[in-house]
């Protein structure tokens, strides 16, 4: 479905005046605490955050999934939907892949599609948590971790695979996240596990081409619920640091035990210089994959307040961070719950832009901790919103995505186009 661009104007000539008051009141204030409200507008245009691909149906629980209708059916019209967002935020324009579940048939003509909707490929992921129909042999108990040298060498030839595919598209990483790991105590030999998975990933590593990086994803538990062999962050930073400079910690916000201070990981990932991206969601207990900003807004703000002082700091030296969603849509709209994540990171991001700095490290060298708080939930508590909206506006997007997603039934179109039982593959 191709977006009308006059609809986006029609709704914001309607949106303009009180944009413009609120922008007004905002700009006055941050002008008045020394904030460059041009540059900050700049950055914040400047973010762009990628879309996954297996995420744009409906996602569902081993207890149920409740189909929304309209969804695309093949890669073609996942890269159209993933136009749309981009078309009414400007603020999606990338595409992840996973493979196989959106193996490009003819990469040339995929890319020339995504091209047309200003969209980039950015990491690939691989998937050797599930057995395809056309297998060998079972990654049932493992992957790249596995006893069998077999099975190791045909995930490894899989990984090299999905890094031909990101070649052919313009990417330049590829994410790991393996699923290995045990259910029960006694099943493995940790170290030997570790050593059988770090000499799979060398192998993959010598593959990457020049300008590539690896992601090596951590996850603490689920689909295995004893052990994994990479369960945390330190895990990760262990086989980057083993693997060499290409290699990057992953940081998906839903892979963390119930109360991690998810902040000071990405802290110590910036500090080695090893962080290497985000897949952003929201979640209260597990992996939940839900929106962004839903549920801990405040860890989302304080996990930003690290990337902006550790990207400003002369103290970082960390490559470019690549900015994905990892989330499941079980009930809502997989569009709107798309826009409502970007808004989310895009908002946590400026509110960061926004921290007296110079203050916070004065409050932190004298101890005065409660100065260091209220300088940082000055910021968080500054409606950044009229910000957003004039960074949208000034790139010729939607004021409000979201109310604009709704009032244009892109939806109901969706459904006509392609029917009310249209299937996405996915999670
Ligand atoms: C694992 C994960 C990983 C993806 C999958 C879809 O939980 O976060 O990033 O491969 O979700
Ligand atoms: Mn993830």
């Amino acid at each position: 479905m191709i977006l009308d661009k006059s609809l986006i104007e029609q709704h914001n000539e309607k949106q303009s005046a009180l944009h413009q008051k609120k922008l007004d009141t905002l700009t006055a204030v941050l002008s008045d605490e020394g904030h460059s409200v041009n540059a900050i507008l700049d950055k914040i245009a400047a973010f762009q955050v990628a879309i996954p691909s297996w995420a744009l149906g409906t996602g569902g629980t081993r207890f149920g999934r409740f189909a929304g209708g309209g969804e695309p059916r093949s890669l073609e019209e996942k890269i159209e939907d993933v136009g749309l967002l981009h078309a009414i935020n400007q603020s999606s324009g990338a595409i992840s892949l996973h493979i196989p579940w959106d193996i490009p048939q003819n990469a040339k003509a995929i890319q020339q599609l995504a091209a047309s909707f200003e969209l980039k490929f950015d990491a690939v992921n691989s998937n050797t948590f599930q057995d395809q129909q056309n297998q060998d042999l079972s990654y049932k108990y493992g992957s790249l971790s596995h006893t069998d040298k077999g099975v190791r060498d045909q995930a490894i030839a899989h990984n090299i695979e999905v890094i031909k595919h990101g070649v052919d598209l313009g990417s330049k990483a590829l994410t790991i996240w393996l699923s290995d790991g045990t259910d029960f105590p006694g099943q493995q030999n940790f170290r030997r596990a570790f050593q059988r998975t770090l000499d799979s990933f060398q192998q993959i590593y010598a593959a990457l081409p020049d300008e590539w990086k690896v992601f090596v994803e951590y996850k603490p538990y689920e689909p295995h619920f004893y052990s994994t062999v990479v369960a945390d962050w330190g895990s990760s930073l262990l086989f980057c640091q083993k693997l060499g400079e290409k290699a990057l910690g992953l940081v998906d916000l839903g892979h963390h035990l119930p109360n991690t201070n998810i902040e000071q990981i990405v802290s110590r990932f910036l500090m080695e210089g090893k962080l290497g991206g985000f897949h952003f969601n929201d979640s209260k207990y597990g992996d939940d994959d839900l929106t962004v900003g839903s549920i801990k807004p405040y860890q989302l703000f304080l996990i930003f307040n690290e990337l902006v002082e550790g990207m400003q700091s002369a103290e970082v030296n960390n490559p470019e961070l690549s900015w994905m969603i990892d989330a499941s849509h079980n009930i809502k709209d997989p569009l709107e719950d798309l826009l409502q994540s970007v808004e989310a990171i895009k908002m946590a991001y400026a509110q960061a832009l926004i921290i007296d700095r110079k203050a916070l490290e004065k409050a932190q060298a004298e101890n005065d901790v409660t100065q260091a708080q209220e300088i940082l939930q000055n910021a968080y508590r500054t409606d950044v919103r009229p910000l957003l909206a004039q960074a949208r506006l000034q790139a010729g997007a939607a004021l409000h995505p979201v109310s604009f997603y709704r009032e244009s039934n892109i939806r109901e179109e969706l459904v006509k186009q392609r029917g009310a039982k249209a299937f996405a593959t996915g999670l």
